[in-house]
């Protein structure tokens, strides 16, 4: 460890730098890239200083320099090619990813894939080592990272380290089948304070640490290896008040006049943003709007759909055919549906500047959030945060992290399409008293429990916890 790298009293570790390389003939240029983690994580350490992030630069054999962006110091992990399709490709997005997800897609269960997450893990937690300074506090990220708990401990037990997962733990049944289960397991003990979105999910946790490690339970808390862990509920928010100040400009205001105009004027619209992912459950969206067209239920003459799907995981099984399938329905709906010159269903396979999609957010009548499962979903909020008329539908699926707090959503199970249909056509007639008091309720929670706050709690439970504490009954939180 040198003198130069071990700077850091706070390090973010996780799969991706919050930047991504854009390649022009002048060189390489870091932008800002968004994510949920990242659109989460960011406000939060930009208020901290002498903070490090540790991350891959989404390139292969990318450069490993440490570079300033935006007042944090970020430290690439270089990986190679071979990697990128074993532990990235593999292991975190075709064996974890759908696993957690309660299994959408089939599990490949690699020898191969698993000794490259497990070879990844440790540079990472290698970068981590080096990055802190004394005592410092190093919060790793996600289920790309279940390992670097552990190896960061075993190289530096001086440090405080948290672990926070952004998508579900899923039910027994489904984790048990993971045949490097107690590595994983054991992998997240590493942390003082492991952190989920929704009780449900720290409960799942807390039942199948003690039955595939040594750790023994107490409430909230695991203890393993003489060390006390808590296990935490935290769900993540956004920056309300800057979405909702974005909203409000008259920049966004012009927007959404252009946008309304390129749409062709419609009564209504009806909103879509996602990552292009089979979790998210945009064919299902775009087939039950097709259903209520056909039934007379909604009319495509004056109705407008938006469906932007950020590219994403192109190589991963499964997302090719979701592209696919996303692509056949909306392009049959138009066919059938839309008249000349303007499309009933405007599918973007883009990724907007946010500026565009709060836009979007204020334009919309309805937004649609119907994922089979997700952590959180992030979308859900920034659309409430940008009603700052608090008018407007959200159509949420039970099974987002977001539907614990956003009680006053139109709840559906989005494995019951006559349930989404209704919940579609009541959004879309919901009369303006009743939008406003879901919305304002809606409101009040998206901006007490902000970024901010979700970062703060995380990290007081981590002060709290800290390496070695001797957990009193009284601070079993
Ligand atoms: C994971 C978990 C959890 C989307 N398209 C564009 C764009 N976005 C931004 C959204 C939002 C973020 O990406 C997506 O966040 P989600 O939470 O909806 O979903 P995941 O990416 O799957 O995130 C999730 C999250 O981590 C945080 O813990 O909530 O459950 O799966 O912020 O605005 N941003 C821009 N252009 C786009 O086209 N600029």
């Amino acid at each position: 460890m040198t003198e130069q790298n071990a700077c850091s009293e706070m390090v973010v570790v996780a799969n991706r730098l919050p930047v991504r390389a854009e390649i022009t003939k002048a060189g390489t240029r870091w932008v800002s890239s968004p994510g949920g983690l990242v659109a989460a994580v960011a406000p939060a350490l930009s208020r901290m200083k002498h903070a490090s992030w540790v991350g891959w630069s989404g390139l292969a054999n990318g450069a490993v320099t440490p570079f300033e962006h935006n007042g944090v110091r970020l430290v690439p992990v270089r990986l190679q090619q071979q990697e990128i399709e074993r532990f990235y490709e593999g292991f975190s997005n075709a064996c974890l990813w759908p696993l957690y997800h309660d299994s959408i897609e089939a599990p490949g269960f690699h020898r191969i894939w698993w000794d490259s997450y497990v070879n990844v893990n440790r540079k990472f937690a290698e970068a981590a080592a080096q990055a802190a300074a004394p005592g410092a506090t190093v919060w790793v990220h996600d289920y790309q990272l279940q390992l670097v708990p552990r190896m960061l401990r075993e190289l530096r037990p001086d440090l405080r380290i948290g672990f926070f997962l952004h998508i579900p733990f899923p039910a027994r049944e489904l984790f048990l089948r993971i045949p490097w289960r107690r590595q994983i397991v054991e992998g997240m003990l590493g942390a003082d304070v492991i952190g989920f979105q929704t009780s449900v999910t720290a409960h799942n946790f807390r039942y199948v640490a003690p039955r595939v490690s040594r750790a023994t339970s107490s409430g909230k808390v695991l203890n393993h290896e003489g060390r006390s862990i808590l296990v935490g509920t935290f769900p993540i928010g956004i920056d309300a008040d800057r979405n909702a100040e974005m909203a409000k400009s008259t920049e966004t205001a012009s927007r959404v006049e252009e946008y309304r105009e390129l749409l062709g004027n419609p009564r209504k619209v009806l909103l879509g943003v996602d990552r292009l992912d089979y979790t998210k459950g945009i064919a299902l969206r775009l087939q039950a709007v097709r259903e209520l067209f056909d039934e007379g239920r909604l009319d495509p003459a004056d109705t407008a759909v938006v469906q932007i799907a950020e590219p994403s995981r192109g190589n991963v099984p499964g997302y090719q055919t979701v592209q696919a399938e996303v692509e056949r329905l909306a392009g049959g709906i138009n066919g059938d549906y839309s008249s000349f010159g303007t499309g009933v269903i405007n599918y973007q396979h883009q990724t907007l500047p946010f500026r565009d999609l709060v836009a979007l957010y204020r334009l919309a009548d309805v937004m649609l959030v119907t994922p089979f499962r997700d952590g959180m979903n992030l979308v859900a909020k920034e659309y409430v945060a940008s009603r700052t008329d608090h008018t407007g539908a959200l159509v949420l699926s039970e099974f987002a992290g977001a539907a614990v707090e956003l009680r006053q959503a139109i709840l559906v199970n989005p494995y019951d399409i006559e349930d989404v249909k209704d919940a579609i056509e009541t959004a879309v007639n919901l009369p303006v008293p009743e939008q406003r008091r879901r919305m304002i309720a809606m409101g009040k929670s998206v901006h007490r429990n902000s970024a901010t706050a979700w970062a703060e709690s995380f990290l007081a439970a981590l002060a709290q916890f800290g390496a070695g504490s001797v957990v009193s009954p009284a601070a079993r939180v």
